[in-house]
């Protein structure tokens, strides 16, 4: 049995759903099922003896250190994170307190498990840690992609968090020889990401035919990855990292924010055209997010040569396969969007287009 935390959330689930796909071995997911944790995601699961979900947090560690003893997993993937970087600018408190407190205590319950194994379970045991290129910081046009050995540089409340959140889980080896793996991937996109990112944001405006938020110039730059890719990385990792390694995940995708959002209205415009014409006349410019890094590119030649690892989607054929997806499960979008979220949303674009 394999634990995964923070399995009902974007990326957690993906992973947890093709994992299934793929294999028999059983998934326990631990999730807080905060606003962006949804057990929508895992619905297809319910019924499926393979796949147990409790509710609860990380750093609740009566709770895990007595899952860990019932269950007796081979290994730990912690994906459970406060993850949207413009939150964590307007409230950074839970980020500190699930990125890093909760991990710490999630690393203690997992060492006293670990401490308590023995021959060969103890040997196979790993800790994976899934963290974010973002712990880097901002690449100016012209500099080398990040590697491995790339120094820390987080520049927002969530990029420090994680970064933060690293740094334990390398403590966690070095001093107490946990078998840990770390990987830093760049920006996911694909179905059950929560509409509150770029990519299933700008869907869900465009398909009510609202304004399609662009921060700034619109000139930033991320390094996109489908996250099946991302899943297929993390099972290689899993399978075949060295203890103690770092392993960079991405997808060869450098594209600028406003090239991604006018492919997605030319996508829309394809599937479903409007009497109005393209949906690119929705596009506002925007106030720009504070401290917003500039650009992101991954090196991922470790884990291709080491790993032989490589992503199977283009940019061009995940996003097709993404559009489709949102626009068939337009009915997800609407229930992940509670009033308590609509609000935030609400109040978040009213003032920057107000600055703007
Ligand atoms: P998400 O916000 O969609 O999901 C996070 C999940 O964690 C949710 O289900 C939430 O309920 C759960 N959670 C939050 N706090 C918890 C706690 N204290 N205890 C238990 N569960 C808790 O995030 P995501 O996009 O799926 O990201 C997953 C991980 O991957 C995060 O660690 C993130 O930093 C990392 N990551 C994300 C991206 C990306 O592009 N989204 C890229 C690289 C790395
Ligand atoms: O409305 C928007 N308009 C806009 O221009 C939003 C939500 C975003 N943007 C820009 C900001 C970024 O440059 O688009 C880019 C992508 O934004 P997000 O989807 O918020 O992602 P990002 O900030 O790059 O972080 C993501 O990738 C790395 C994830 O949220 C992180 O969890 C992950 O670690």
């Amino acid at each position: 049995m394999i634990f995964v935390t923070g399995g009902a959330g974007f990326i957690g689930a993906n992973f947890v759903l093709d994992w299934l796909d793929l294999q028999d071995e059983p998934v326990l997911t631990l999730d807080k099922l905060t606003y962006a944790g949804n057990r929508d995601n895992l619905a297809s699961l319910d019924q499926d003896p393979r796949h147990t979900l409790v509710v609860g947090d990380i750093g609740d560690t009566a709770l895990v250190r007595a899952l860990l003893k019932l269950h007796r997993p081979r290994a730990i993937l912690n994906f459970a994170a406060e993850s949207h970087v413009d939150r964590s600018i307007y409230g950074p408190a839970d980020f500190i307190q699930t990125n890093i407190v909760g991990t710490f205590h999630l690393l203690e319950s997992v060492r006293a498990y670990w401490n308590e194994l023995g021959g060969k379970e103890r040997e196979n045991f790993r800790f994976l840690h899934v963290s974010t290129d973002e712990v880097y910081g901002s690449l100016a046009p012209q500099d080398p992609a990040f590697s491995e050995s790339t120094p820390y540089a987080p520049n927002s409340p969530y990029s420090a968090s994680k970064a933060a959140s690293d740094h334990l889980v390398r403590a966690w080896h070095h001093t107490y020889g946990l078998p840990v793996l770390t990987t830093n991937c760049s920006n996911n996109y694909g179905p059950y990401q929560f509409p509150e990112k770029l990519i299933p944001l700008i869907l869900h405006q465009a398909l009510a035919d609202k304004p399609l938020p662009v921060y700034g110039d619109g000139q930033n730059v991320r390094d996109w990855l489908h996250v099946s890719d991302h899943a297929s990385g993390i099972r290689r990792v899993l399978e075949a990292g060295r203890v103690g390694e770092t392993y960079n995940i991405g997808g060869n995708s450098e594209l600028a924010n406003l090239t991604v959002v006018e492919a997605l209205c030319d996508a829309l415009d394809r599937h479903r055209p409007t009497a109005q014409g393209s949906r690119r006349r929705l596009i506002q410019f925007v106030t720009d997010r504070p401290g917003h890094d500039r650009r992101y590119a991954i090196d991922a030649r470790k884990i291709r040569k080491e790993l032989d690892w490589q992503p199977a989607h283009s940019f061009a054929s995940g996003l097709e396969q993404t559009v489709r997806w949102y626009l068939d499960h337009q009915e997800w979008s609407e229930r992940v969007l509670s009033g308590a979220y609509r609000s935030w949303l609400e109040q978040n674009y009213a003032e920057r287009r107000q600055e703007a």
